[in-house]
């Protein structure tokens, strides 16, 4: 019986069922859980994603929502800015199964807490001012509205943008919820007020003056729980300041990393380097 959590898919699924077959996985005594992005940019999105709900409607495994995940729920809504040309999620749109999945990707959660263990699973991270329950009353501010009527228009008309970038309790309506969205989902670094920075994706080192990595900010107020989260492929396999970074880049060539929680041991696949379109 083991608790594996997964790094980000990104429609990889041939490294993921290899990565479970070297792990001896058991769907009826192992539970999966995973990062996020789910989908894109990598070859099976589609098989990614119908793999992932099989797991989470058997009871035998969780996910929370990247920023890849976001991206297809606002084209399944009818956004058609901000579609790219290294998509992969055409096959998602257009399978017979597409409402099931897309119904089913909208509910599920930004944070997940484990029940026994002090350990959360976000995205990209939790911001240095939210301590974990602050952070999964956020988390569950989106969660309604995903699960409400009104999730269309939030993803199709009130998600993108990067403003606001510094959390007030006094923010409200769409700001609100889109920093929440974009906090979890697509942080890397922060500077000394705790403000979020988009545009550096590099690994530390490479941010602009004044910014840090999120997790190392001095005063961040969810040090004591141990935080698992994908996002940040340059950053690589990090464990460190009770935080552990589990997106090895397997879409670029890189690894699929798994982190069994009951004993704390990192597990990786090595990946091939055709997985994007245009390489195979
Ligand atoms: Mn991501």
């Amino acid at each position: 019986m083991a608790t594996y959590i997964i790094g980000d898919l990104q429609g990889c699924f041939d490294p993921l069922l290899q990565l479970l077959q070297q792990l001896n996985y058991n769907i009826a005594t192992d539970e999966l859980w995973f990062v996020g992005d789910i989908v894109n940019r990598g070859p099976q999105s589609l098989e990614c994603l119908r793999f992932v709900k099989k797991v989470v409607e058997a009871g035998r495994g969780r996910m929370v929502l990247g920023n890849h995940d976001f991206h297809l729920l606002a084209q399944a809504a009818g956004l058609e800015r901000f579609r790219s040309r290294k998509d992969t999620l055409q096959p998602i749109l257009e399978a017979p199964d597409r409402d099931a999945l897309i119904d089913w990707l909208r509910q599920q959660p930004l944070l997940v807490r484990h029940p026994v263990y002090p350990a959360v699973m976000v995205h990209a991270g939790i911001p240095p001012q939210w301590n974990h329950s602050e952070a999964a009353a956020h988390a569950d501010e989106v969660h309604d509205v995903l699960r409400s009527s009104d999730w269309r228009v939030f993803v199709r008309e009130h998600l993108f943008g990067s403003e606001p970038t510094c959390w007030s309790d006094a923010l409200q309506g769409w700001d609100r919820l889109r920093y929440i969205v974009n906090a979890f989902c697509r942080m890397r670094y922060c500077d000394a007020d705790g403000c979020l920075e988009f545009k550096a994706k590099g690994k530390p080192g490479s941010q602009p003056p004044g910014y840090q990595p999120w997790f190392v900010h001095p005063n961040r107020r969810n040090k004591d729980i141990a935080i698992f989260f994908g996002h940040w492929s340059t950053l690589g396999a990090f464990d460190g300041y009770n935080v552990h970074a589990l997106d090895t880049g397997c879409l670029w060539g890189g690894q699929l990393s798994a982190w069994r929680l009951e004993d704390g041991t990192r597990h990786t696949l090595q990946c091939p380097q055709t997985l994007q379109p245009g390489k195979a």
